[in-house]
């Protein structure tokens, strides 16, 4: 039929994750369960974030999270989500929140085998002024579903069975990996429903963009001054990179994956771990461009085995295309000796 036809079998998120998870004999389901319930939070934060100047949603809540930001409403609203939707999925056990300073258990009557962590509103500080903002989520299975302790929760992101991200820019999209491929999923504001756009997203193996905030620049180590050098500098065939930075982790790491290249958010003398942390926003992230083909370090070892001792620990992030990602580390080495 003619393009602009009503689409009658449509490849939803749910559909997609279903069909993925019938490979697996084990699957009860209950995965695409606890996917769906992150979803309605997505698209209830969705629709907030569009019509937040007009129900007076922008500005501070007057109230601050474990980093210390102050909370907009949206933060608020957007955690609250997330938080009910998952805990009323009888799928998780335990959630690790950027905005909850401790683990939030889940009721013994409610209680499933996983645990998301999540950052329900990435780059709030860009909310009031209309820029792309997201949500990360990455989700761990336990082997009962009686409470966690920290200790049980703080597994590396090697452990992770499935992990994505929402951004909220021009259109609302999930990108999710459940262990396989990486696929990206647009929201149908018409009908509800995330549907399949980018199927088995590969990340090139070399960018031609660099990303990171050069406003600390005085406060890099050397080995980060130079490598940010070298990618402003042309060589022989290679021209100079163009740098980007937006300020939303979400759409950043989300233009890296599209387009190829490095997001760098470097340890420096004012954050010496990093700002970034690792359960709910490197981890996925890293989960995802290892997926897709790419390369996430702190500088030391892959972000993925990073044993945690905290559950809002921080780390050096830089992630993206494997050959700029091995310049990097290049880099790194040549400063040990
Ligand atoms: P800076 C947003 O606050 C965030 O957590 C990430 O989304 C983003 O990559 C980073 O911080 C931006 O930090 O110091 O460059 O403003």
């Amino acid at each position: 039929m003619s393009g602009g036809a009503l689409q009658t079998d449509f490849m939803t998120l749910t559909r997609f994750v279903l069909e993925e998870q019938r490979r697996f004999p084990s699957a009860t389901g209950e995965l695409t369960q606890l996917l769906n319930a992150l979803l309605t939070a997505i698209k209830a934060v969705s629709s907030a974030v569009r019509k937040a100047g007009i129900a007076k949603l922008y500005g501070i809540a007057g109230s601050t999270n474990t980093t210390g930001d102050e909370q907009k409403k949206l933060d608020v609203l957007a955690n609250d989500l997330f938080i009910n939707s998952l805990r009323s999925s009888f799928t998780t056990c335990a959630l690790i929140s950027e905005e909850n300073e401790t683990l939030i258990e889940v009721e013994v009557e409610q209680r499933g085998k996983y645990v998301v962590a999540f950052d329900p509103l990435d780059g709030s500080s860009n909310i009031d002024c209309l820029v792309s903002i997201g949500s990360i989520f990455g989700i761990w299975k336990m082997e009962t579903n009686a409470a966690p302790t920290d200790k049980d929760v703080l597994q590396s992101g090697r452990k992770m069975i499935a992990a994505g991200y929402a951004l909220y820019g021009s259109a609302c999209m999930v990108v999710l990996s459940a262990g396989n491929s990486v696929n990206g999923f647009m929201l149908d504001p018409a009908i509800g429903e995330f549907i399949l756009t980018e199927r088995n997203i590969r990340i090139k193996p070399r960018g031609k963009i660099y990303s990171i905030n050069e406003g600390y620049t005085e406060l890099w180590d050397e080995e980060i001054k130079e490598y940010v050098n070298a990618k402003k500098t042309s060589t022989e065939g290679r021209a100079a990179y163009g740098s980007r930075y937006i300020g939303s982790m979400v759409a950043d790491m989300h233009r890296t994956l599209v387009y190829g290249g490095i997001f760098l958010y470097p340890a420096h003398k004012k954050s010496p771990k990093g700002k970034l942390r690792l359960f709910y926003e490197a981890n996925p992230m890293a989960y995802i461009v290892e997926k897709a083909g790419g390369m996430a370090t702190t500088g030391k070892e892959a972000i993925l085995d990073v044993q945690p001792t905290n559950i809002h620990q921080r780390v050096p992030v830089i992630m993206g295309s494997t050959e700029d990602v091995k310049d990097f580390l290049a880099v790194v080495e040549k400063h040990k000796k």
